[in-house]
């Protein structure tokens, strides 16, 4: 069997996370490594490593997470906008195998990324 990822070990809390947002479909908690001053992880509890490997069975999911997002970044005092990334892959600069969503606001944030 292969190992847990990391967010994983977050969702069993067998390791410490600042969570935000807890429900029975996902978590969301501050990014360790935060890259805004609000920087935010959405993040499914169905283990699916990234975008690459959603189907049509994960619309509903999706959905919610949005919702989710949606309401953070009101609680999070994002009335100015906001950027929702997912990295994808090796060249999207994906670092944990776990489908995750970084909510990212609280400054203006530049186009293109890096
Ligand atoms: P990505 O590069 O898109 O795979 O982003 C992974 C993010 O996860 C990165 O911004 C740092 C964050 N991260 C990694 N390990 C931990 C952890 O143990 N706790 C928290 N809160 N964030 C983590």
């Amino acid at each position: 069997m292969s190992e847990k990822t990391i967010f994983k070990r977050i969702i069993d809390k067998e390791i410490p996370a600042n969570i935000v947002h807890e429900d029975e479909l996902c978590l969301a908690f501050h990014d360790v490594n935060p890259q805004a001053p609000v920087h935010v992880l959405v993040i499914p509890k169905k283990e699916i490593a990234s975008a690459n490997q959603l189907t049509g069975d994960d619309a509903e999911l999706l959905g919610h997470l949005f919702g989710v997002i949606r309401t953070l970044a009101q609680k999070l005092g994002l009335e100015n906008g906001y950027r929702v990334v997912t990295n994808c892959g090796n060249d999207g600069g994906q670092t944990v195998y776990h489908l995750h969503f970084h909510l990212l606001g609280g400054r203006p944030l530049a186009w293109p990324p890096g």
